[in-house]
Protein backbone atom coordinates (compact mmCIF):
# COMPACT_ATOMS: atom_id res chain seq x y z
CA UNK A 1 0.00 0.00 0.00
CA UNK A 2 1.04 3.69 -0.75
CA UNK A 3 0.18 6.78 0.09
CA UNK A 4 0.36 10.53 -2.23
CA UNK A 5 -0.98 12.49 -3.63
CA UNK A 6 0.67 11.43 -7.28
CA UNK A 7 -1.50 10.12 -9.89
CA UNK A 8 0.94 7.23 -11.09
CA UNK A 9 -0.94 4.30 -11.02
CA UNK A 10 -0.67 2.39 -13.90
CA UNK A 11 -3.74 0.23 -15.29
CA UNK A 12 -5.35 0.14 -12.34
CA UNK A 13 -7.83 -3.06 -12.09
CA UNK A 14 -10.68 -0.72 -10.13
CA UNK A 15 -10.30 3.17 -9.25
CA UNK A 16 -12.57 5.28 -7.17
CA UNK A 17 -13.43 8.98 -8.33
CA UNK A 18 -12.33 11.70 -6.15
CA UNK A 19 -14.99 12.67 -3.93
CA UNK A 20 -15.50 16.26 -2.24
CA UNK A 21 -13.57 17.12 0.38
CA UNK A 22 -15.23 17.90 4.05
CA UNK A 23 -17.28 15.72 6.51
CA UNK A 24 -19.62 12.55 6.64
CA UNK A 25 -15.50 10.31 6.42
CA UNK A 26 -16.79 6.58 8.06
CA UNK A 27 -13.88 4.20 9.34
CA UNK A 28 -13.71 0.69 7.14
CA UNK A 29 -10.61 -1.83 7.91
CA UNK A 30 -9.31 -2.76 4.81
CA UNK A 31 -7.04 -6.23 4.84
CA UNK A 32 -5.81 -5.07 8.58
CA UNK A 33 -5.41 -1.08 8.06
CA UNK A 34 -7.77 1.38 9.27
CA UNK A 35 -8.96 3.41 6.53
CA UNK A 36 -11.84 7.10 7.02
CA UNK A 37 -13.46 7.12 3.83
CA UNK A 38 -15.44 9.91 2.26
CA UNK A 39 -18.77 8.32 1.56
CA UNK A 40 -21.13 5.15 1.79
CA UNK A 41 -19.78 4.34 -1.82
CA UNK A 42 -16.67 4.44 -1.39
CA UNK A 43 -16.79 2.48 1.90
CA UNK A 44 -18.62 -0.10 0.08
CA UNK A 45 -16.27 -0.58 -2.04
CA UNK A 46 -13.34 -0.39 0.17
CA UNK A 47 -14.85 -3.01 2.67
CA UNK A 48 -15.44 -5.27 -0.58
CA UNK A 49 -11.41 -5.51 -1.33
CA UNK A 50 -10.52 -8.73 -0.14
CA UNK A 51 -7.82 -8.90 3.05
CA UNK A 52 -4.13 -8.74 1.27
CA UNK A 53 -4.83 -6.75 -2.16
CA UNK A 54 -2.71 -4.09 -3.00
CA UNK A 55 -4.26 -0.87 -3.11
CA UNK A 56 -2.92 2.42 -3.75
CA UNK A 57 -4.33 5.09 -1.35
CA UNK A 58 -4.36 8.87 -1.45
CA UNK A 59 -5.27 10.86 1.51
CA UNK A 60 -4.68 12.14 4.82
CA UNK A 61 -2.54 10.44 6.85
CA UNK A 62 -2.80 10.91 10.96
CA UNK A 63 -2.09 9.22 14.50
CA UNK A 64 -5.40 6.56 14.90
CA UNK A 65 -7.81 7.49 17.40
CA UNK A 66 -7.40 4.27 18.90
CA UNK A 67 -5.78 1.01 18.30
CA UNK A 68 -7.52 -1.41 16.11
CA UNK A 69 -8.00 -4.55 17.63
CA UNK A 70 -6.48 -7.58 15.97
CA UNK A 71 -4.56 -6.48 13.40
CA UNK A 72 -1.24 -6.38 12.34
CA UNK A 73 -1.24 -2.62 11.51
CA UNK A 74 -1.97 -0.07 13.89
CA UNK A 75 0.02 2.73 13.21
CA UNK A 76 -1.74 4.79 10.89
CA UNK A 77 -5.34 6.04 10.38
CA UNK A 78 -5.41 7.32 6.60
CA UNK A 79 -8.60 9.67 5.55
CA UNK A 80 -8.77 8.88 2.27
CA UNK A 81 -9.64 10.60 -0.81
CA UNK A 82 -9.06 8.08 -3.58
CA UNK A 83 -8.76 4.38 -3.27
CA UNK A 84 -7.43 2.20 -5.74
CA UNK A 85 -7.07 -1.76 -6.34
CA UNK A 86 -3.69 -2.38 -8.06
CA UNK A 87 -4.07 -6.28 -7.83
CA UNK A 88 -6.56 -8.36 -6.28
CA UNK A 89 -6.12 -11.34 -3.44
CA UNK A 90 -8.12 -14.04 -3.81
CA UNK A 91 -10.95 -13.85 -1.43
CA UNK A 92 -9.53 -17.32 0.17
CA UNK A 93 -6.39 -17.23 1.58
CA UNK A 94 -4.60 -20.23 2.13
CA UNK A 95 -3.20 -18.42 5.67
CA UNK A 96 -3.73 -14.49 7.21
CA UNK A 97 -1.73 -12.78 8.17
CA UNK A 98 -3.07 -12.44 11.69
CA UNK A 99 -2.72 -15.80 12.44
CA UNK A 100 0.71 -15.91 11.09
CA UNK A 101 1.40 -13.19 13.48
CA UNK A 102 0.49 -14.83 16.83
CA UNK A 103 2.91 -15.55 19.25
CA UNK A 104 2.06 -19.25 20.77
CA UNK A 105 0.72 -17.60 24.06
CA UNK A 106 -1.68 -15.31 22.14
CA UNK A 107 -2.97 -18.85 21.06
CA UNK A 108 -2.68 -20.51 24.64
CA UNK A 109 -4.56 -17.59 26.24
CA UNK A 110 -7.35 -16.99 23.45
CA UNK A 111 -7.87 -20.72 23.63
CA UNK A 112 -8.43 -20.81 27.39
CA UNK A 113 -10.89 -17.91 26.93
CA UNK A 114 -13.02 -20.24 24.65
CA UNK A 115 -11.54 -18.13 21.41
CA UNK A 116 -11.36 -20.23 18.04
CA UNK A 117 -8.43 -19.58 16.73
CA UNK A 118 -6.29 -21.09 13.46
CA UNK A 119 -3.18 -22.11 14.08
CA UNK A 120 -0.61 -21.36 11.86
CA UNK A 121 2.54 -24.30 12.25
CA UNK A 122 5.52 -24.57 10.65
CA UNK A 123 5.46 -26.64 7.59
CA UNK A 124 2.20 -24.96 6.41
CA UNK A 125 3.89 -21.38 7.12
CA UNK A 126 6.83 -22.83 4.49
CA UNK A 127 4.33 -23.70 1.81
CA UNK A 128 3.04 -20.45 2.19
CA UNK A 129 5.67 -18.59 2.88
CA UNK A 130 5.17 -15.50 0.88
CA UNK A 131 2.25 -14.72 3.01
CA UNK A 132 4.13 -15.59 6.47
CA UNK A 133 6.74 -13.27 5.72
CA UNK A 134 4.73 -10.59 6.10
CA UNK A 135 4.47 -10.41 9.38
CA UNK A 136 6.33 -8.06 11.72
CA UNK A 137 8.34 -10.60 13.28
CA UNK A 138 9.68 -11.98 9.73
CA UNK A 139 9.84 -8.87 8.25
CA UNK A 140 12.09 -7.86 11.47
CA UNK A 141 14.42 -10.95 11.14
CA UNK A 142 15.37 -10.46 7.64
CA UNK A 143 16.46 -6.65 8.73
CA UNK A 144 18.80 -8.45 11.54
CA UNK A 145 19.83 -11.02 9.14
CA UNK A 146 21.12 -8.14 6.54
CA UNK A 147 22.30 -6.21 9.30
CA UNK A 148 24.69 -8.86 10.19
CA UNK A 149 25.83 -9.77 6.93
CA UNK A 150 26.28 -6.05 6.70
CA UNK A 151 28.62 -5.78 9.83
CA UNK A 152 30.21 -8.72 8.86
CA UNK A 153 31.03 -7.30 5.20
CA UNK A 154 31.88 -3.51 6.81
CA UNK A 155 33.99 -5.02 9.63
CA UNK A 156 36.42 -6.92 7.75
CA UNK A 157 36.86 -4.35 5.40
CA UNK A 158 38.06 -1.83 7.55
CA UNK A 159 40.61 -4.39 8.67
CA UNK A 160 42.14 -4.84 4.97
CA UNK A 161 40.14 -7.95 4.17
CA UNK A 162 39.35 -7.76 -0.01
CA UNK A 163 35.93 -9.59 -0.75
CA UNK A 164 35.86 -12.75 -3.09
CA UNK A 165 33.51 -14.74 -4.89
CA UNK A 166 34.60 -18.88 -5.26
CA UNK A 167 33.50 -21.46 -7.43
CA UNK A 168 30.15 -23.14 -6.00
CA UNK A 169 30.78 -26.24 -8.78
CA UNK A 170 33.75 -27.91 -7.71
CA UNK A 171 35.44 -31.51 -8.45
CA UNK A 172 35.05 -33.09 -4.93
CA UNK A 173 34.22 -32.59 -1.94
CA UNK A 174 35.79 -29.25 0.48
CA UNK A 175 35.17 -30.37 3.59
CA UNK A 176 36.27 -34.45 2.95
CA UNK A 177 32.54 -35.59 4.47
CA UNK A 178 29.82 -37.26 2.28
CA UNK A 179 27.20 -34.63 3.11
CA UNK A 180 27.80 -33.38 -0.82
CA UNK A 181 25.54 -32.81 -3.48
CA UNK A 182 26.61 -34.92 -6.44
CA UNK A 183 26.09 -33.79 -10.03
CA UNK A 184 27.22 -34.11 -13.26
CA UNK A 185 29.61 -31.94 -15.01
CA UNK A 186 29.74 -32.03 -18.74
CA UNK A 187 30.54 -35.42 -18.19
CA UNK A 188 33.05 -34.92 -15.36
CA UNK A 189 31.69 -36.00 -11.96
CA UNK A 190 31.23 -32.90 -9.78
CA UNK A 191 29.57 -31.55 -6.11
CA UNK A 192 28.20 -28.67 -5.02
CA UNK A 193 30.64 -26.67 -2.60
CA UNK A 194 30.41 -27.36 1.06
CA UNK A 195 32.21 -24.14 1.62
CA UNK A 196 34.94 -21.89 0.08
CA UNK A 197 37.79 -23.51 2.03
CA UNK A 198 39.74 -24.59 -0.30
CA UNK A 199 39.47 -21.73 -2.81
CA UNK A 200 39.45 -19.03 0.29
CA UNK A 201 42.77 -20.74 1.04
CA UNK A 202 44.19 -20.93 -2.66
CA UNK A 203 43.49 -17.01 -2.76
CA UNK A 204 45.59 -16.70 0.50
CA UNK A 205 48.19 -18.59 -1.82
CA UNK A 206 47.62 -16.14 -4.80
CA UNK A 207 48.65 -13.05 -2.48
CA UNK A 208 45.81 -11.40 -0.81
CA UNK A 209 46.35 -11.41 2.63
CA UNK A 210 42.83 -10.99 3.74
CA UNK A 211 40.17 -12.50 2.03
CA UNK A 212 35.87 -12.95 3.14
CA UNK A 213 33.37 -14.31 1.10
CA UNK A 214 29.44 -14.18 1.92
CA UNK A 215 28.11 -16.98 -0.45
CA UNK A 216 25.71 -19.94 -0.69
CA UNK A 217 27.06 -23.37 0.99
CA UNK A 218 25.58 -26.82 0.58
CA UNK A 219 25.32 -29.42 2.63
CA UNK A 220 23.27 -33.02 1.84
CA UNK A 221 22.28 -32.94 5.56
CA UNK A 222 20.95 -36.13 5.82
CA UNK A 223 19.15 -35.87 9.32
CA UNK A 224 16.06 -33.07 9.99
CA UNK A 225 17.36 -31.18 12.81
CA UNK A 226 16.08 -27.74 14.46
CA UNK A 227 19.75 -26.37 12.97
CA UNK A 228 20.85 -27.86 9.34
CA UNK A 229 19.92 -27.00 6.07
CA UNK A 230 20.77 -27.98 3.02
CA UNK A 231 21.46 -24.59 1.87
CA UNK A 232 22.72 -21.74 3.91
CA UNK A 233 24.33 -18.94 3.81
CA UNK A 234 28.23 -19.06 4.24
CA UNK A 235 30.27 -15.84 6.00
CA UNK A 236 33.40 -16.81 5.59
CA UNK A 237 37.08 -15.29 6.52
CA UNK A 238 41.25 -16.33 5.50
CA UNK A 239 44.01 -14.42 6.65
CA UNK A 240 47.16 -14.92 6.75
CA UNK A 241 49.11 -14.98 10.29
CA UNK A 242 51.92 -13.70 11.55
CA UNK A 243 52.80 -15.58 14.72
CA UNK A 244 49.46 -17.67 16.29
CA UNK A 245 46.16 -18.30 14.89
CA UNK A 246 44.79 -16.17 18.16
CA UNK A 247 45.13 -13.44 15.23
CA UNK A 248 42.23 -14.61 14.01
CA UNK A 249 40.51 -15.48 17.20
CA UNK A 250 40.93 -11.65 17.59
CA UNK A 251 38.69 -11.04 14.46
CA UNK A 252 36.26 -13.21 15.73
CA UNK A 253 35.86 -11.06 18.93
CA UNK A 254 36.22 -7.95 17.21
CA UNK A 255 33.53 -8.63 14.74
CA UNK A 256 30.87 -10.35 17.23
CA UNK A 257 30.81 -7.69 19.49
CA UNK A 258 30.73 -4.97 16.81
CA UNK A 259 27.46 -7.06 15.34
CA UNK A 260 25.70 -7.94 18.70
CA UNK A 261 26.33 -4.14 20.07
CA UNK A 262 25.31 -2.45 16.60
CA UNK A 263 22.01 -5.17 16.53
CA UNK A 264 21.24 -3.95 20.18
CA UNK A 265 22.00 -0.47 19.70
CA UNK A 266 20.32 0.06 16.05
CA UNK A 267 17.89 -2.91 15.73
CA UNK A 268 15.81 -2.27 18.69
CA UNK A 269 12.65 -1.92 16.67
CA UNK A 270 12.89 -5.12 15.05
CA UNK A 271 13.97 -7.01 18.29
CA UNK A 272 10.88 -5.89 19.95
CA UNK A 273 8.42 -6.90 16.80
CA UNK A 274 10.25 -10.54 16.92
CA UNK A 275 10.21 -10.79 20.79
CA UNK A 276 6.67 -10.19 20.45
CA UNK A 277 5.99 -12.78 18.46
CA UNK A 278 9.21 -15.49 19.45
CA UNK A 279 9.77 -14.27 23.12
CA UNK A 280 13.70 -14.78 23.62
CA UNK A 281 15.83 -13.31 26.37
CA UNK A 282 18.46 -10.98 25.06
CA UNK A 283 21.81 -12.64 24.62
CA UNK A 284 24.33 -11.83 27.03
CA UNK A 285 27.67 -11.83 25.86
CA UNK A 286 30.93 -9.93 27.31
CA UNK A 287 31.90 -6.30 25.97
CA UNK A 288 35.14 -7.34 24.67
CA UNK A 289 35.56 -11.39 23.83
CA UNK A 290 33.35 -14.65 22.96
CA UNK A 291 35.92 -16.96 23.70
CA UNK A 292 34.31 -20.19 25.41
CA UNK A 293 32.95 -19.12 29.34
CA UNK A 294 33.96 -21.14 31.94
CA UNK A 295 30.07 -22.05 33.15
CA UNK A 296 29.53 -22.82 28.90
CA UNK A 297 32.53 -25.91 29.39
CA UNK A 298 31.22 -26.88 32.56
CA UNK A 299 26.88 -27.43 31.32
CA UNK A 300 28.39 -29.14 28.52
CA UNK A 301 30.46 -31.59 30.04
CA UNK A 302 27.45 -32.06 32.96
CA UNK A 303 25.01 -32.53 29.76
CA UNK A 304 27.26 -35.28 28.64
CA UNK A 305 27.14 -37.21 32.06
CA UNK A 306 31.45 -36.32 33.10
CA UNK A 307 31.31 -35.33 36.49
CA UNK A 308 32.73 -31.73 37.29
CA UNK A 309 33.41 -29.85 40.61
CA UNK A 310 31.66 -26.54 40.03
CA UNK A 311 34.43 -23.94 40.26
CA UNK A 312 37.25 -26.03 39.89
CA UNK A 313 39.91 -26.84 37.45
CA UNK A 314 39.37 -28.87 34.49
CA UNK A 315 40.86 -32.20 34.96
CA UNK A 316 42.73 -33.88 31.45
CA UNK A 317 40.06 -36.32 31.01
CA UNK A 318 37.07 -33.44 30.88
CA UNK A 319 39.71 -31.32 28.64
CA UNK A 320 39.66 -34.29 26.48
CA UNK A 321 35.76 -34.54 26.39
CA UNK A 322 34.81 -30.96 25.72
CA UNK A 323 37.87 -31.11 23.15
CA UNK A 324 35.84 -34.51 21.44
CA UNK A 325 31.98 -32.46 21.96
CA UNK A 326 33.58 -29.49 20.20
CA UNK A 327 34.17 -32.17 17.18
CA UNK A 328 36.80 -33.75 14.85
CA UNK A 329 38.41 -31.33 12.85
CA UNK A 330 38.88 -31.57 9.26
CA UNK A 331 41.77 -32.75 7.26
CA UNK A 332 43.75 -29.00 6.29
CA UNK A 333 43.62 -28.23 10.29
CA UNK A 334 46.67 -27.94 11.59
CA UNK A 335 47.69 -30.37 14.66
CA UNK A 336 49.14 -28.32 17.67
CA UNK A 337 52.93 -28.58 17.29
CA UNK A 338 53.43 -29.75 21.71
CA UNK A 339 50.89 -32.73 21.14
CA UNK A 340 49.23 -33.46 17.71
CA UNK A 341 46.38 -34.94 19.28
CA UNK A 342 45.38 -31.49 19.87
CA UNK A 343 44.74 -28.86 17.20
CA UNK A 344 44.74 -25.28 16.55
CA UNK A 345 40.73 -24.84 16.62
CA UNK A 346 38.19 -23.33 17.96
CA UNK A 347 34.47 -23.25 17.80
CA UNK A 348 32.15 -20.43 18.77
CA UNK A 349 29.13 -21.26 20.71
CA UNK A 350 25.60 -19.39 21.12
CA UNK A 351 22.80 -20.19 23.59
CA UNK A 352 24.96 -24.16 23.97
CA UNK A 353 24.77 -24.29 19.88
CA UNK A 354 27.79 -23.84 17.57
CA UNK A 355 27.82 -20.21 14.80
CA UNK A 356 31.48 -20.94 14.05
CA UNK A 357 34.23 -23.08 12.73
CA UNK A 358 37.78 -21.47 12.61
CA UNK A 359 41.61 -23.42 12.69
CA UNK A 360 44.62 -22.28 11.87
CA UNK A 361 45.41 -24.29 8.59
CA UNK A 362 48.05 -26.60 6.87
CA UNK A 363 50.37 -24.90 4.95
CA UNK A 364 52.98 -27.81 4.44
CA UNK A 365 51.57 -29.66 1.00
CA UNK A 366 53.43 -32.84 1.98
CA UNK A 367 51.35 -32.52 5.84
CA UNK A 368 48.01 -31.30 3.89
CA UNK A 369 48.31 -34.59 1.72
CA UNK A 370 48.92 -36.87 4.86
CA UNK A 371 45.94 -36.00 6.59
CA UNK A 372 43.71 -35.92 4.03
CA UNK A 373 44.97 -39.53 2.60
CA UNK A 374 44.54 -40.49 6.72
CA UNK A 375 40.78 -39.79 6.30
CA UNK A 376 40.26 -41.44 3.03
CA UNK A 377 39.78 -38.47 0.71
CA UNK A 378 41.22 -39.23 -2.90
CA UNK A 379 43.86 -36.41 -2.67
CA UNK A 380 44.27 -36.60 -6.88
CA UNK A 381 40.62 -34.64 -6.22
CA UNK A 382 42.38 -31.71 -4.86
CA UNK A 383 45.70 -32.12 -6.51
CA UNK A 384 45.55 -28.64 -7.46
CA UNK A 385 44.65 -27.60 -4.05
CA UNK A 386 47.56 -29.35 -2.31
CA UNK A 387 49.60 -27.92 -5.09
CA UNK A 388 48.84 -24.35 -4.21
CA UNK A 389 51.05 -24.73 -1.36
CA UNK A 390 54.35 -25.85 -3.51
CA UNK A 391 54.55 -22.18 -4.98
CA UNK A 392 54.79 -20.51 -0.91
CA UNK A 393 52.22 -20.24 1.15
CA UNK A 394 52.44 -17.70 4.26
CA UNK A 395 51.00 -19.43 7.88
CA UNK A 396 47.04 -18.57 7.38
CA UNK A 397 43.91 -19.51 9.29
CA UNK A 398 40.42 -18.08 9.21
CA UNK A 399 36.61 -19.28 10.05
CA UNK A 400 33.28 -19.71 8.70
CA UNK A 401 29.43 -18.89 9.92
CA UNK A 402 26.03 -19.90 9.35
CA UNK A 403 24.73 -16.64 8.97
CA UNK A 404 21.22 -18.07 9.21
CA UNK A 405 22.47 -19.98 12.66
CA UNK A 406 23.47 -16.39 14.39
CA UNK A 407 20.09 -14.86 13.40
CA UNK A 408 18.44 -17.86 15.32
CA UNK A 409 20.48 -18.19 17.90
CA UNK A 410 20.74 -14.26 18.65
CA UNK A 411 17.22 -13.95 18.64
CA UNK A 412 16.55 -17.12 20.59
CA UNK A 413 14.37 -18.54 17.10
CA UNK A 414 14.46 -22.30 18.05
CA UNK A 415 14.16 -23.44 14.69
CA UNK A 416 16.81 -22.26 11.49
CA UNK A 417 14.39 -22.26 8.84
CA UNK A 418 12.79 -19.58 11.23
CA UNK A 419 16.08 -17.46 9.65
CA UNK A 420 16.11 -18.60 6.42
CA UNK A 421 13.70 -17.18 3.45
CA UNK A 422 12.66 -20.24 1.50
CA UNK A 423 14.28 -22.61 3.10
CA UNK A 424 16.14 -25.83 2.22
CA UNK A 425 16.18 -28.79 4.42
CA UNK A 426 16.26 -32.41 3.52
CA UNK A 427 12.64 -32.46 2.81
CA UNK A 428 11.66 -29.32 1.42
CA UNK A 429 12.85 -28.16 -2.07
CA UNK A 430 9.98 -25.66 -2.63
CA UNK A 431 8.68 -23.21 -2.66
P1 LIG B 1 29.42 -31.11 11.19
O1 LIG B 1 29.92 -30.81 9.83
O2 LIG B 1 30.28 -32.04 11.97
O3 LIG B 1 27.96 -31.48 11.21
P2 LIG B 1 28.97 -28.37 11.71
O4 LIG B 1 30.05 -27.43 11.85
O5 LIG B 1 28.23 -28.42 10.43
O6 LIG B 1 29.56 -29.79 12.01
P3 LIG B 1 27.20 -28.87 13.91
O7 LIG B 1 26.83 -30.17 13.34
O8 LIG B 1 26.10 -28.04 14.40
O9 LIG B 1 27.98 -27.98 12.85
O10 LIG B 1 28.17 -29.00 15.14
C1 LIG B 1 29.46 -29.53 15.07
C2 LIG B 1 29.82 -30.19 16.35
O11 LIG B 1 29.68 -29.28 17.41
C3 LIG B 1 28.97 -31.37 16.66
O12 LIG B 1 29.56 -32.53 16.16
C4 LIG B 1 28.94 -31.38 18.15
O13 LIG B 1 30.01 -32.16 18.66
C5 LIG B 1 29.23 -29.97 18.55
N1 LIG B 1 28.00 -29.34 19.04
C6 LIG B 1 27.12 -28.60 18.35
N2 LIG B 1 26.15 -28.16 19.14
C7 LIG B 1 26.41 -28.65 20.38
C8 LIG B 1 25.76 -28.55 21.64
N3 LIG B 1 24.64 -27.88 21.78
N4 LIG B 1 26.33 -29.17 22.69
C9 LIG B 1 27.45 -29.86 22.55
N5 LIG B 1 28.11 -29.98 21.38
C10 LIG B 1 27.60 -29.40 20.31
P1 LIG C 1 31.66 -25.90 9.46
O1 LIG C 1 31.35 -27.14 8.74
O2 LIG C 1 31.71 -25.98 10.95
O3 LIG C 1 33.07 -25.32 9.02
O4 LIG C 1 30.65 -24.77 9.03
C1 LIG C 1 30.83 -23.43 9.43
C2 LIG C 1 29.56 -22.90 10.09
O5 LIG C 1 28.48 -23.04 9.21
C3 LIG C 1 27.29 -23.31 9.93
N1 LIG C 1 26.72 -24.56 9.45
C4 LIG C 1 25.44 -24.71 9.09
N2 LIG C 1 24.39 -23.86 9.11
C5 LIG C 1 23.21 -24.32 8.66
N3 LIG C 1 23.02 -25.57 8.20
C6 LIG C 1 24.03 -26.46 8.16
N4 LIG C 1 23.83 -27.66 7.66
C7 LIG C 1 25.32 -26.05 8.64
N5 LIG C 1 26.52 -26.66 8.74
C8 LIG C 1 27.36 -25.74 9.25
C9 LIG C 1 27.66 -23.34 11.40
C10 LIG C 1 29.12 -23.67 11.35
O6 LIG C 1 29.78 -23.18 12.48
N6 LIG C 1 35.34 -24.67 6.31
C11 LIG C 1 34.90 -24.62 7.69
C12 LIG C 1 35.01 -23.23 8.25
C13 LIG C 1 36.43 -22.76 8.43
O7 LIG C 1 37.18 -23.44 9.13
O8 LIG C 1 36.77 -21.70 7.88
C14 LIG C 1 33.47 -25.09 7.76
O9 LIG C 1 32.75 -25.14 6.79
O10 LIG C 1 27.42 -22.04 11.91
Amino acid sequence: MSTGDDDNHGDPLQQQPEEEDGGGYGDVAVGGGLFSVPDAGVARFAAGLSRESVVDVAGVVSLPREPVRGTTQQEVEIQVKKLYCISKATPNLPISVDDAARSEEDVVKAKAAGEQLVHVGQDKRLDFRVIDLRTPANQAIFRVQCEIENIFRQVLLSEGFVGIHTPKLIGGSSEGGAAVFKLDYNGQPACLAQSPQLHKQMAICGGFERVFEVGPVFRAEDSNTHRHLCEFVGLDMEMAIKDHYSEVCDVVDRLFVAMFDHLNKNCAKELEAINRQYPFKPLKYLPKTLRIEYDEGIRMLKEAGVHVEAMGDLNTESEKKLGELVHTKPFYTMPCSDDPRYSNSFDVFVRGEEIISGAQRVHIPEVLARQAEERGIDVGSIAAYVDAFRYGAPPHGGFGIGLERVVMLFCGLGNIRKASLFPRDPRRLNP
